[in-house]
């Protein structure tokens, strides 16, 4: 892939890059996007249907194995060449934040340092009932689904959709988004809001915003580089392109 020259050289002068990422970036894992992750005993259920609280209020069992299957999609996964560039871009820039909307955990996985996990993690779990935090899981499946302390059911340490995103989280989203030099956008449909504001507000203060991604999405129209491609492929590239003598 070429790349412009005026993209490059910016890169090599900034001191500060933010990279917002979503689905996409995990899909050369092996773990399908948001949208196309619903199949064979999930292909009827809508992910928007099961990430609610009163998904889990009405059925617990059936979001709980919704969500220890999906553990069981993410338990082999090892981070892709797109999450092993965006952790090698800490050597080559003073400061690289990671905000990102999945919830799989690759990015520290991969060694990115700054990661505001904005939709939480699903490897967390606590209580519905006291947020007692429980303990971790490494596995999918889940033996002890009841809280230690209250007896409430637990549930993963995730926003679902009609939550608040965690106020830190999304604080320490918008310092990023003031500080940084260049905002780059990477494998999200930007349909889930507020997160897909972001992109958004960092063009509106002036930021560079770079889009990856395979298919056309609205945040094109307001990024000033649109970088067609996988982002396993396109990541990797622009580093060797931009710092060849350190990729
Ligand atoms: C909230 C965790 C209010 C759970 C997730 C306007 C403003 C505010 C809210 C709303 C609003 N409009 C609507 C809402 C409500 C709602 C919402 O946005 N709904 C959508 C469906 C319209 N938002 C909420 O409910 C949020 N909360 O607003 O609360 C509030 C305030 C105060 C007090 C109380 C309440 C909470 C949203 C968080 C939901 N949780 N995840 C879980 O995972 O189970 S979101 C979920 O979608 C995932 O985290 C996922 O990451 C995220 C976004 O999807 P994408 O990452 O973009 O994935 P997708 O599959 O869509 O796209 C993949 C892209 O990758 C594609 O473009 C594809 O082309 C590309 N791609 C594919 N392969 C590659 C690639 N790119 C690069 N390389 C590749 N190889
Ligand atoms: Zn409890």
């Amino acid at each position: 892939m070429l790349f412009d020259f005026v993209l490059l050289d910016k890169l090599r002068a900034v001191r500060h890059i933010a990279v917002f990422t979503g689905a996409g970036v995990s899909a050369e894992s092996g773990i399908p996007t948001f949208r196309d992750a619903q199949t064979g005993l999930w292909a009827n259920y809508r992910a928007e249907d099961l990430a609610t609280p009163d998904a889990f209020r009405r059925d617990p069992i059936t979001v709980w194995n919704w969500y220890a299957w999906r553990r069981e999609l993410m338990r082999d996964a090892q981070p892709n060449p797109a999450h092993l560039a965006i952790a090698q871009l800490q050597r080559l820039v003073a400061r690289v934040s990671v905000i990102t909307q999945n919830v799989d955990g690759l990015h520290l996985r991969a060694g990115s340092r700054e990661v505001i996990e904005l939709h939480g993690n699903i490897w967390n779990n606590l209580c519905s009932q006291c947020s007692q935090p429980a303990h971790r899981i490494e596995g999918a499946q889940e033996v002890q689904t009841r809280c230690t302390h209250c007896g409430g059911r637990l549930r993963p340490g995730v926003v679902w959709f009609g939550e608040a995103l965690p106020a830190a989280a999304w604080a320490r989203a918008a310092e990023v988004l003031e500080a940084a030099d260049v905002f780059f956008c990477i494998g999200t449909s930007s349909l889930v809001e507020p997160a897909a504001s972001l992109p958004r507000h960092a063009r509106s203060c002036g930021r560079t915003v770079i889009q990856i991604n395979p298919e056309a999405t609205s945040h094109d129209e307001i990024a000033q580089y649109v970088l067609r491609g996988k982002a396993g492929q396109v990541l990797p590239e622009l580093l060797q392109a931009a710092w060849p003598q350190n990729s």
